[in-house]
């Protein structure tokens, strides 16, 4: 039987390889996750169950530098504690058991010195903190200085320079460091006439030729990365340049989930790309498996098939569900930044429709009905997976599987409302506008903790409402 699915899979593949219409897929070397955000960090249990993962997904890289490890950042200098430094080490074992590089990470930034008595102790810090993981197996290293007031480029760079030179080439295996700059996101690095600044200039020119720089693409969270914009970044940097991803990860809003899978990526080369994920492991699946198969071959990556697949894979019979579910929590949004593609799915398209013709003041019965079907449909969906889903999954997101429950079932009422409306049954009318605006007021008081399908399901609520008002 074994030989069998070997001989299959041999097969399988050489026929795949000869009916490719597409160049040889190239994997982007460095390809993996990292635990990056700010908030709750992952449970040790969490990251051995994500180091499976990327060895079935063929991720070879995940850096550990969760902002709230307070060794890795407020506290640097402090070395792990015994406990903590346990659980590093299996950690460590479980990445290089599931062949992935595990990349340590210190964040110094918030008060390093680099100047006299105090610049030569925290160079001393750093040089212990690493020996410490290098005593543990770990071969990859890295220093951010992301999110910190200093812009001193120079110091900065000279400072992982002086690492590079008194570590890295000092011990046996070590890869060459991997850094993110405090200008880390390319509009943030140049003047409007697209020079760079001072900061990057310094720390572009000063750093080590042998330092990957990760950079978030034009802004923090992008949306989307094009080939002239990796290309314009690595200009300014002299260098190759590799990508921190910023989605799934949900750090700036929490209460919604990034279902949905990467898109507008580079398809030229790059050295290294890093998804940085949700607080939620489980949930941040689907984003990371499309991101897999991104970093497998870029040129050849379809955002569609990528996010359908990923579905199956993690849900198996209850796919169909999840794919409802998911189509309405992809899309990011805070005050500085969104990302994502809009949610709604099916629904936004019907809604469309729907408002579309009743603005031609055409016949909407069949869109209507349509509607009407999605709404249950998705409702079966929800309560399937609210019924089903293994706890595990139910933990990261029964919240917002409730909030999209109250939510179609505004929806239905708002239906309803639409048909009473049409029928002139005033007295009803009036009933549902009462009970739609009740019902409104519970959700928007729950956005706080789940939100989902804001720009959409939710939205249509607050629609139907606006022209049942304007039309009265
Ligand atoms: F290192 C960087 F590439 C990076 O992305 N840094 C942080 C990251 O830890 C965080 O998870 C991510 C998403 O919130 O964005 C960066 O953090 C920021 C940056 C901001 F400009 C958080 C809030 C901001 F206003």
């Amino acid at each position: 039987m074994k030989l069998k699915k070997v001989i299959l899979a041999g097969v399988l593949a050489a026929f795949s390889l000869s009916a490719a219409n597409f160049p040889a897929s190239a994997a982007i070397p460095m390809r993996g996750i990292v635990e990056g955000f700010y908030g709750t960090p992952w449970t040790n249990e969490k990251r051995i169950m994500m180091m499976d993962f990327c060895r079935r997904y063929d991720l070879n890289a995940y850096i550990y530098a969760p902002k709230d490890d307070p060794w890795h950042r407020a506290k640097w200098r402090e070395p792990y504690p015994e406990d903590k430094k346990t659980e590093l080490a299996d950690l460590i074992k479980s990445a290089r058991k599931n062949k992935v590089r595990f990349v340590f990470a210190v964040s110094p930034g918030l008060d390093l010195h680099y100047d006299g008595a105090k610049g030569a102790a925290d160079k001393q810090f750093m040089l212990k903190k690493f020996a410490a993981m290098y005593d543990l197996g770990v071969r990859d290293f890295a220093v951010f200085f992301d999110d910190i007031k200093d812009l001193n480029g120079q110091k900065q760079a000279e400072f992982i320079n002086y690492l590079q030179k008194h570590f890295v080439d000092t011990h046996e295996g070590v890869s060459p460091l991997i850094t993110v700059p405090t200008q880390y996101h390319r509009l943030n690095m140049v003047d409007e006439k697209g020079k760079a600044l001072d900061y990057t200039e310094k720390f572009a020119a000063t750093l080590d030729k042998s330092v990957l720089v990760l950079y978030t693409g034009e802004k923090v969270v992008s949306d989307g990365l094009t080939d002239e914009d990796l290309k314009k970044a690595e200009e300014i940097y002299g260098r190759n340049l590799g990508i921190w991803w910023n989605y799934p990860v949900n750090d700036y809003a929490e209460n919604k989930l990034a279902l949905g899978a990467i898109y507008d990526l580079p398809k030229k080369e790059v050295p290294a790309i890093f998804f940085n994920p949700m607080k939620y492991a489980q949930m941040s699946k689907i984003a990371l498996i499309s991101g897999a198969k991104y970093a497998q071959n870029p040129a050849a990556y379809d955002e569609n098939a990528a996010l359908n697949a990923a579905i199956a894979d993690e849900y198996g019979d209850l796919a169909e569900d999840m794919r409802i579910f998911a189509a309405h929590a992809q899309y990011l949004r805070s005050s500085w930044c969104y990302i994502g593609r809009p949610d709604g799915g099916d629904f936004r398209l019907l809604a469309d429709e729907f408002w579309q013709k009743t603005k031609g003041e055409e016949d909407t019965a069949e869109t209507w009905q349509k509607l009407f079907d999605e709404t249950e449909k998705a409702q079966r969906a929800t309560e399937k997976l609210l019924n089903k889903l293994p706890e595990k999954y139910l933990a990261e997101c029964r919240p917002q599987l409730l909030q999209f429950e109250r939510i179609l079932r505004a929806d239905k009422v708002a239906l309803d409302l639409l048909k009473a409306r049409a029928e002139n049954n005033a007295a009803d009318a009036a009933k549902l506008t009462k009970e739609l605006k009740a019902r409104r007021a519970i959700i928007a008081d729950e956005n706080k903790t789940a939100s989902v399908s804001e720009d959409c399901a939710q939205k249509f609520i607050d629609d139907v409402l606006a022209y049942c008002k304007s039309k009265h």
